[in-house]
């Protein structure tokens, strides 16, 4: 379904009369026709239960509702009759939500929304109920200086995602790669460092308060053979950053799932094995952690059967998992025998994380070949997305359409 402009204008403008819907009562929602977060009783949130479902429940005003700034959402963003391509289907996301999932979604970047076409597949919900930002809520983009934060471009795509009825994912508050130097080649001592991170996360994730559906408070804290990422954090206070962090995130919003974000655990060996044992030891020590991330940057042919049986040996710790960032490489330019195998690898991913009881939902990092990390990073290889270079669905489509099935 798409949002009709009107819609669109009533969350851009709607003044914060105050209004007495009851508690539970319906508040907004794609289809509801009162004022969205204006009309809850004194105490009560209008909060996003799902994009076609607002009610009002005991808490603060999330941010969904508050005016987007204008100046940074950019018009072509804007929904209007006609502006959509068709929906190939369902829609993935449609697909998703009817086989039991919270969401499918996609990754984007600030720059990729001034580019119509792109938003305009972007933009449907049907498709996307979810949305990741690939880089502007990273340290260096959020705290490139210690102390000044700036918002501008995850407020962009989060602004984004609200407008259009799609939930948010936050990544990510830890991580050691884009990183500023005043955090990587500080020399903070441990008691000082511990305050950057907590100041960090807390503030990243209390500006989204009450807006985003899951963090990535920990991203990528294993090397491959299963031994400790020697960055600044482990360095300086060995893995006790990782409660240090969720702590600090837990706190600025109890209401977001927290997740560590991990790749290369899709299959049994040492970084899984690292992996768990480490969610089992934060949860027996009842540091908060919700969720688990499965990057599943993978290559065509190449797609772990183990998937569904890694993540079910997670989820019976008490976690939830996902499926973040998928995408399936192969060598480019891609031959019609490789974009076929990236088909049934689609499906592969996505039955087995359908299989998987508390799998909630599946993110591709980014859904075009047009905008891939892949080819920047691998050489002669691409193609890992499911739609190619012209917003063109691949085969791969079908595929995660199938799996959904
Ligand atoms: O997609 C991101 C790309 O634009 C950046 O250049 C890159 C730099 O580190 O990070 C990419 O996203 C990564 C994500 O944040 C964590 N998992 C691996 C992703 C692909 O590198």
């Amino acid at each position: 379904m798409k949002f009709t402009a009107s819609f669109i204008a009533l969350l851009s403008v709607v003044p914060f009369a105050a209004a007495q819907v009851a508690e539970w009562g319906q508040c907004g929602g794609i289809g509801w026709t009162g004022q969205c977060g204006t009309t809850c009783a004194a105490g009560l949130t209008c909060t996003v239960i799902n994009s076609y479902y607002f009610q009002c429940l005991p808490g603060v005003r999330p941010l969904e509702c508050v005016p987007p700034p204008t100046s940074s959402v950019p018009t072509s963003t804007a929904s209007s009759p006609g502006s959509s391509p068709t929906v190939s289907g369902s829609g993935l996301n449609a697909d998703a939500q009817a086989a039991g999932f919270k969401y499918f979604g996609s990754a984007t970047d600030n720059n990729e929304l001034s580019d119509t076409a792109y938003v305009n597949i972007l933009k449907v919900p049907s498709q996307f109920g979810q949305i990741t930002p690939a880089n502007s809520m990273k340290w260096d983009a959020t705290e490139p200086t210690r102390g000044q934060f700036t918002f501008t471009g995850g407020d962009q795509i989060y602004n984004f995602a609200k407008a259009n009825g799609q939930i948010v994912r936050g990544h990510n508050c830890v991580w050691y790669n884009q990183l500023p130097s005043w955090v990587s080649n500080s020399g903070f001592n441990a008691a000082t460092l511990t305050s950057v991170i907590q100041t960090h996360c807390s503030t990243i994730v209390s500006h989204y308060k009450g807006g985003i559906y899951a963090w990535d408070v920990v991203n990528e804290p294993f090397n491959d053979d299963g031994t400790w990422r020697t960055d600044v954090f482990y360095n300086t206070l060995g893995q006790s950053y990782v409660a240090i962090a969720l702590n600090a995130a837990r706190t600025a919003d109890p209401n977001a799932k927290l997740y560590i974000n991990e790749y290369n655990i899709e299959y049994p060996g040492a970084k899984a094995t690292s992996l768990l044992n480490l969610v089992k030891s934060l949860k027996s020590q009842g540091t908060p952690l919700d969720g688990v991330g499965f990057q599943c940057h993978f290559i065509v042919g190449q797609v772990p059967t183990t998937l569904g049986q890694i993540m079910s040996q997670f989820v019976a710790t008490g976690v939830e998992v996902a499926v973040t960032e998928l995408d399936i490489r192969t060598t480019t330019p891609a031959s019609t025998s490789a974009l076929q195998q990236q088909q049934k690898d689609y499906q592969s991913v996505v039955s087995q994380c359908k299989a998987t009881t508390g799998c909630v939902g599946i993110t591709v990092w980014d859904y075009t070949d047009k905008y891939s990390w892949v080819p920047n990073t691998f050489s002669g290889q691409g193609a890992a997305c499911p739609w190619d270079q012209n917003l063109v669905e691949k085969p791969a489509y079908q595929g995660i359409v199938a799996g959904f099935q």
